[in-house]
């Protein structure tokens, strides 16, 4: 079929809200911005088990532990439908992984902040998955259908996961004037990065317009940061804490809660790798890779070794 009634096709999808399947023919860019956001939020997922993964011997009880273990390894199961669909678009896991163990692929800046005490434990779960749900939502009627399906599940773990995080956050905000402090002082430190989450203000996203165009994104960063605030002014009050912005106001105009500037420079220079943890997180991912080489090479033997059989049999 010529090159224009195939992308004919292609755009009459996307104007009637057909998925494009992985067979589908599909611009290059499509299939490239595709990868990278996909593969991008894979990592983020597979980082993101790092700094939670760092309370599950500290964790205050047997419950808490359990209830952590199952969130992180939650995680890994993200990552893994995440690394699949991004394989529907032509890249190897291991090509993925190296890019990332490289340095050369992105993950979300937010993983590269310390967990210093259990009360971060709260605020990644209603903070860090707050946002990452909302941005999800959205996610779950993007256009790629691998991507879009994927979505529809770990919406659903995220959700269990906000609401253990900010349970945690109630429990210490009814305790004691130590644990309050530990609950406003988590509050504090993981507001802005959160707020960071969803990407560059729209005028500086690049690829914002052409994602939106092709319904990758639904909704801009700018639009999905003020919703999270929105949520956020309503959800801290029956915690009794504050957010750490004094610029935060209702704004009768807008029907909005208008909010303080970003720090931008911190922003990039996390993305860019100069933040707290970057070689950390980057170091613990590299040894962790390592160590399991014969995890994944006993994995392959095995399979390798049950598919001789049923050929045999
Ligand atoms: N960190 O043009 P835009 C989670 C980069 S999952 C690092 O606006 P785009 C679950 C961006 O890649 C969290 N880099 O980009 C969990 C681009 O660079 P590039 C992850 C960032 O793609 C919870 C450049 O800046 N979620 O938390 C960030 O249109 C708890 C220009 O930006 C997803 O990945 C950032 N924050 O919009 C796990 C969701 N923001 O690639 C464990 C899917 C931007 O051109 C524990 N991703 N950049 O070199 C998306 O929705 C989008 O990719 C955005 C960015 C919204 C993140």
């Amino acid at each position: 079929m010529a090159a224009a009634a195939q992308e004919k096709i292609f755009t009459t999808k996307i104007e009637t809200e057909e998925k494009i399947e992985p067979k589908d023919w599909m611009p290059d860019a499509y299939r490239k911005t595709n990868l990278r956001q996909i593969s991008q939020h894979a990592h983020s997922e597979i980082v993101g088990m790092l700094p939670e993964g760092n309370w599950i011997t500290r964790a205050p009880s047997l419950k808490r532990k359990a209830i952590l273990l199952a969130k992180v390894q939650d995680e890994a199961g993200h990552g893994l439908y995440l690394y699949s669909a991004a394989e529907t678009l032509g890249m190897s896991r291991d090509e993925m992984i190296n890019s990332l163990h490289e340095g050369k692929a992105k993950y979300s800046s937010i993983f590269n902040y310390p967990t210093l005490t259990w009360a971060d434990m709260g605020a990644i779960g209603w903070l860090v998955d707050g946002a990452a749900i909302l941005n999800q939502v959205m996610l779950c009627r993007t256009s790629y259908g691998p991507y879009a399906r994927a979505m529809v599940r770990i919406c659903k773990e995220e959700s269990f996961h906000q609401r253990q995080g900010f349970e945690i956050l109630w429990v210490l905000s009814n305790g004691n004037a130590e644990q309050k402090a530990m609950c406003q002082d988590a509050i504090n430190r993981w507001w802005w990065p959160s707020l960071m989450m969803f990407g560059p203000t729209d005028s500086e996203s690049t690829n914002s317009d052409q994602s939106m165009k092709w319904k990758i994104k639904r909704k801009s960063n700018d639009e999905l940061r003020q919703q999270f605030v929105d949520m956020c002014v309503e959800q801290v009050k029956v915690l009794g804490m504050q957010l750490p912005d004094e610029k935060i106001k209702w704004n009768e105009k807008r029907k909005h809660y208008d909010f303080g500037e970003i720090d931008w420079n911190e922003f990039w220079n996390v993305v860019k790798g100069n933040g707290p943890c970057n070689k950390e997180r980057l170091a613990a991912r590299r040894k962790a890779h390592e160590e399991g080489q014969w995890v994944r090479e006993a994995a392959m033997a095995f399979a390798a070794k049950r598919n001789t059989k049923k050929t045999a049999a």
